[in-house]
């Protein structure tokens, strides 16, 4: 991946609120090009795993809860410094907090529910997008 791709989740909110379509649409519309995609209803194992990360926060329980709570749709997504572009365009956690334009700010419903997430390092693109996707189902070049 060598910095120029990145792992993405439109969480079930978007799903639930009607707005993957769009979320996608403002992502390719930020440079961005899809090589795998998929959606799924994560299981308590999956999501656990996926933040284990953040195991000791008060907000495991809710987040775990959250993104077990209908579909979401992760991605492997390319383009020019794609990990550091990504975490502007979603914008802050809290989308009261978050830029104009951002996807969080146009879609994301509070702090917890807000609608994406993206890797926050090369290294977490990698092993996010190894979570998700065999090497077989990725788009080389
Ligand atoms: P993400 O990992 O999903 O891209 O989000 P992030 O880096 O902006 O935020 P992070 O600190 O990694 O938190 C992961 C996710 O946990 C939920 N959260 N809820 N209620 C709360 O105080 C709270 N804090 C975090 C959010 O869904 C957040 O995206
Ligand atoms: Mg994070």
């Amino acid at each position: 991946m060598a910095g120029r791709r990145t792992l993405t989740i439109v969480k079930p909110d978007a799903f639930a609120n009607g707005k993957a379509g769009l979320i996608i649409a403002l992502l390719e519309k930020s440079g961005f090009v899809i090589k795998a995609s998929r959606v799924m209803h994560l299981t308590q194992a999956q999501a656990g795993e996926f933040y284990a990360v953040h195991k000791e926060r008060g907000f495991y329980p809710e987040l775990v809860e959250f993104m077990t709570s209908g579909p979401c749709m992760p991605l492997v997504l390319e383009r020019d410094d794609a990990v550091a572009t990504l975490r502007t365009v979603i914008g802050a956690t809290d989308p009261a907090e978050a830029a104009e334009g951002t996807v969080r700010k146009l879609y994301a419903e509070s702090k917890g529910r807000n609608a994406i997430h993206a890797s926050d390092s090369d290294e977490n693109a990698e092993r996010e997008a190894r979570f998700f996707f065999a090497e077989a189902d990725v788009l080389a070049g």
